[in-house]
């Protein structure tokens, strides 16, 4: 049984508001999808944040029907649960549910085992629970009674491990049940694994940089799970197409030196990179002067953005250094303005990212929800 795991493919997301991140984001997809076809594995499972947005542009839907398909034509099946972004914060049916519906994929997030080709597999899993669902999430994993007839087992999640990431806390590890061979995850954009008991936890992370991520280097790409022995296999597999993300960090004096620089560095790419530009200097540097020069660098790059760490002259500090965690720091402010954390919560956690996208109606359901919630539990 070999199984290709794939997760926060995050179709139809606009990185920059450029038109070419969103189409690198599709080639990636179907990089994987192509591996999936040429390997001839058993499954895809797509551990959720398939979509951006619960409601994805007609091309990203496109783009996901036309992968399905192919899959569907090798005869690979593609089993998925959904991440937050899939799921509307409103009652609304989850866009992906559209190929389950269609018979042309099968979804697993409602924590049904589902046993795949002649007994062998046991697949099940659990679509998103947020951090207050949780508690819920627990109890159903206990509840898992898996088959003993079934050679293999693999869970698919969409849940935040403390023990891979601190600040990402919504499960721990020993919230799992135990005797699994693979842990199907999604949810943290950098790959990572650990093994539990005789199984392997694995998220293969995003399968290009999200706009949440920055600029950064990166290294994306999927899973290939071989689980035809006694212990999972797992080969991360890089995406080749990726266009590369390039920091450079400059001091202000050596700023002509940069384009050159640039220039060496980016031979043999494919795509023009994206290139973040740290300058060290001191007050009183010409910001005129840097504009201009980075100019320069305008056409050999798809995108660039710059910014100036100023070192001050006491030497031991600067500016930058210490960036705030925003996250925490923007809770704390609306408890302070709100009253307390929960409103903070629900303003900062579920509201701010529909505004964010110019989502109004959904903002107004919400908020109608949580206020007739409140006079029942009154
Ligand atoms: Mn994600």
């Amino acid at each position: 049984m070999q199984i290709l795991h794939i997760s926060d493919t995050h179709l139809g997301c606009v990185p920059l508001n450029l038109k070419e991140r969103e189409e690198d984001v599709y080639e990636a997809f179907n990089e994987a999808v192509d591996t999936a076809i040429k390997d001839r594995v058993d499954a895809v499972i797509h551990a959720g944040d398939i979509f951006h947005t619960p409601k994805p542009s007609g091309t990203a839907i496109n783009r996901l029907g036309e992968a399905v398909k192919r899959l569907n034509e090798d005869g690979i099946r593609f089993f998925f649960t959904l991440g937050e972004h899939d799921i509307s914060r409103v009652r609304d049916t989850p866009s992906p549910y559209l190929f389950h519906r269609l018979g042309m994929a099968t979804y697993i997030g409602d924590g049904k085992p589902y046993i795949y080709k002649d007994k062998d597999t046991l697949l099940i899993g659990f679509h998103k629970h947020r951090r207050s669902e949780c508690y819920e999430l627990v109890e159903k994993l206990k509840a898992i009674n898996p088959p003993h007839d079934v050679k293999r087992k693999v869970l698919v999640l969409h849940q935040g491990l403390g023990e891979f990431h601190p600040y990402a806390y919504e499960l721990s590890i020993d919230h799992l049940p135990p005797n699994f061979n693979y842990y199907a995850m999604g949810h943290l954009h950098d790959h990572a694994m650990k093994s539990y008991g005789n199984g392997i936890i694995c998220y293969p992370g995003s399968i290009d940089p999200t706009p949440n991520e920055g600029i950064k280097e990166f290294r994306k790409g999927f899973c290939m799970v071989d689980l035809s022995g006694d212990e999972a296999k797992v080969d991360f597999v890089q995406i080749r197409s990726s266009r590369r993300h390039m920091r450079y960090t400059i001091e202000y004096e050596r700023l002509d030196e940069l384009v050159r620089i640039v220039k060496d560095s980016i031979i043999g790419l494919t795509k023009k990179p994206v290139i973040e530009v740290r300058i060290n200097g001191r007050d009183g540097v010409d910001r005129a002067r840097i504009a201009n020069i980075l100019s320069k660098i305008s056409d050999l790059c798809l995108y660039y953005s710059w910014e100036v760490d100023l070192v001050r002259s006491d030497k031991s500090l600067r500016l930058y250094e210490d960036k705030p965690d925003i996250e925490r720091v923007l809770l704390e402010s609306a408890a302070e303005v709100l009253g307390d954390h929960a409103t903070a919560s629900f303003a900062i956690d579920e509201l701010l990212p529909l505004l964010n996208n110019g989502d109004v109606d959904s903002v107004v359901d919400l908020v109608w929800k949580k206020f007739e919630d409140s006079l029942k539990n009154t």
